[in-house]
């Protein structure tokens, strides 16, 4: 298995489906990494420490972390399970960006940015990484989120480790498309 694949594999078992392989979350979100490589050697994925290091430290988004004493392994967001990764409520810039396409555009002016399956939805500071996101899917559509706005009226924002703006959802009146 080439390192994208193994990073898929790790976002399927640290993200949602940790029971594929047998696998338990604290929850926090952790698993403690010799399970974690037991569980994967089990399930035919046999990969040392070493590999699993390299995997995390090269990861494109940065998507995974170990706890301080490097013995837990968790996903730094972007969770279905229902895990409490202990976000605290941070000053968000005033304006952010979320990248979606067209098709789901009507629904979202009308009711707002919805978390779907995860466990919110995930916005952006700069407008390129909102149209990567929103190209995940098609041809991308940037909208604006006024986040001045949102945290006049107390909405809190939260920052995943991985730079990652996150939030409950987004009602349509602080939404406008770019
Ligand atoms: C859309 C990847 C209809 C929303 C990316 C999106 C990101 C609605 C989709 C991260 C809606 C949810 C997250 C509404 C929102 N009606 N559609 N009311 N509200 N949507 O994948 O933001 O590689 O859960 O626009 O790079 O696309 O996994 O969220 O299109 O950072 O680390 O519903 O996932 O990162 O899709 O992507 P997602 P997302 P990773």
């Amino acid at each position: 298995m080439d390192d994208v694949r193994l990073s898929k594999f790790l976002s399927l078992v640290l993200r949602h489906k940790p029971q594929k392989i047998g696998l338990t979350l604290d929850e926090e979100g952790w698993a403690d990494v010799e399970e974690l490589l037991a569980a994967m050697a089990r399930d035919g994925k046999v990969i040392n420490r070493a590999r699993l290091d390299r995997v995390v430290a090269n990861n494109d988004k940065q998507r995974y972390g170990f706890d301080e004493t490097g013995t837990k392994i968790r996903a730094r967001q972007g969770h279905s399970l229902k895990v409490d990764l202990k976000f605290t409520a941070v000053a968000a810039p005033p304006v952010l960006w979320h990248g979606t396409v067209d098709r789901f555009l009507r629904p979202i002016l009308a009711e707002g940015l919805k978390p779907g399956g995860r466990q919110h939805v995930h916005l952006s500071a700069d407008t390129e990484t909102a149209r990567a996101v929103g190209a995940r899917r098609g041809k991308p559509v940037i909208l604006k989120i006024d986040a001045a706005a949102m945290q006049a009226v107390g909405h809190d924002f939260f920052l995943s480790d991985n730079g990652v703006w996150l939030i409950a959802a987004v009602p349509p009146e602080f939404l406008s498309q770019e």
